[in-house]
């Protein structure tokens, strides 16, 4: 684990004052419940490989997706062999590799998200059966060409409503030379939703907030995302959270209901989080996000993660969990009707903290980009 002095001393600062508070709380009046930060760590699991995305399999287990391109699922041991290998399918230059990693509710499927060799997103399907894949069920069910090598999103997962979910970037370079993120036409810089097994190669679902517009791709729930690193729906409530990563100067979460008709528009790249970028307008339909942060102190890139629905740490039910890659602080939110209500420092580090993984129990893993897969426990 990095030493990071400066975060220390922020963590420190953050508890002295969390105890004055306390006391003051006390002493006056009863605290109000989840005020105070959860009193957590990190428990090493396992060792992976570059570990980059996660997901809950059959029976509960949590499988680790490795960025050159193997699949491994965790164990009493830590991972087991890897169940899929597409390392000669892939490559790690810029920010590519296998990206994503997600199950359909009833595990019956198991897709995958990865850069190919010449740098296309791609979505490839396997049927599951008794838990195990099926390598000759392998099919491609989504590709979009990548005009550069950063900024290829890449997370999935399915909705509460059964549909899958994929998250593209903006294509890459820096400050969206295309417009993608505004641009209907394309499917970069969007979070997609279809149906995978509802045609070949997949459906859009009839509700989705574009299908009439001859000018925009049917496949776009929302959009105005420029590097959207992990995305989650809380199990709780079905609401959408989104870490998308800022330009130069602003990290944002983002948020929709769980009763949202789509067509969000995150605002990039006229906007990076609440502030217009290089002399962008607002555009009137912005959906300012939940929470940013600027880069004065160590954050640099957001990772989205899960609202906490797990059994073991009272303390941090529903409030979000997130951290950022360059500062691998983990910290929480409370959020109220798409409202922040509270922050916290958790005072724990996660190293360069890449995704977090839902288990099938609810509680939470980290993902330290350098190798380590943690488990958020009890302090
Ligand atoms: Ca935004």
């Amino acid at each position: 684990m990095k030493v990071r002095t400066r975060s220390s001393a922020i963590a420190g600062a953050a508890c002295l004052i969390a105890a004055l508070a306390l006391t003051t709380a006390s002493a006056e009046e009863p605290a109000a419940r989840g005020t105070a930060a959860a009193q957590v760590s990190l428990k090493e699991v396992a060792t992976a490989k570059n570990p980059a995305a996660g997901t809950a399999g059959p029976g509960g287990d949590v499988w680790i997706a490795e960025r050159a391109g193997t699949v491994r699922v965790l164990g009493d041991q830590g991972l087991g062999e890897p169940v899929l290998d597409i390392s000669g399918e892939t490559t790690t230059d810029g920010e590519r590799g296998l990206l994503g990693i997600a199950f359909d509710k009833d595990f019956a499927h198991f897709y995958i998200s990865f850069t190919d060799r010449e740098g296309t997103s791609t979505v490839d399907e396997f049927a599951v059966k008794d838990g195990k894949l099926q390598p000759d069920t392998r099919r491609t069910v989504l590709t979009q060409t990548q005009p550069y090598a950063n900024h290829n999103g890449g997370d999935l997962r399915f909705g509460p409503d059964g549909y899958l979910y994929i998250a593209l970037g903006d294509g890459g370079s820096g400050g969206d030379p295309h417009g993608n993120g505004q641009n209907l036409d394309t499917l970069l810089g969007k979070l997609l939703r279809i149906d995978p097994t509802g045609g070949d190669p997949y459906a859009v679902p009839a509700d989705n907030p574009f299908v009439d517009d001859p000018k925009a791709k049917d496949e776009i729930w929302a959009y105005g995302l420029r590097n959207p690193w992990k995305f989650s729906f809380d199990s709780g409530t079905g609401d959408l959270l989104i870490g998308d990563v800022g330009q130069s100067a602003w990290e944002e979460i983002d948020w929709a209901p769980a009763d949202s008709k789509g067509g969000e528009n995150y605002g990039w790249s006229a906007m990076e989080g609440n502030h217009p970028f290089r002399g962008g307008t607002e555009p009137a339909n912005h959906v300012p996000p939940i929470h940013e942060y600027d880069r004065n102190g160590l954050g640099c890139s957001v990772t989205g993660g899960y609202v906490y629905r797990g059994e073991k740490i009272p303390d941090l039910k529903g409030q979000y969990v997130f951290s950022d890659y360059c500062d691998g602080t983990l910290r929480s939110l409370q959020i109220e009707n798409g409202q922040v209500t509270g922050e916290h420092d958790l005072g724990v580090n996660g190293g360069e903290v890449v995704s977090f993984v839902q288990g099938g129990n609810g509680e939470l893993y980290v993902l330290d980009l350098g190798g380590t897969v943690s488990r958020i426990d009890p302090a």
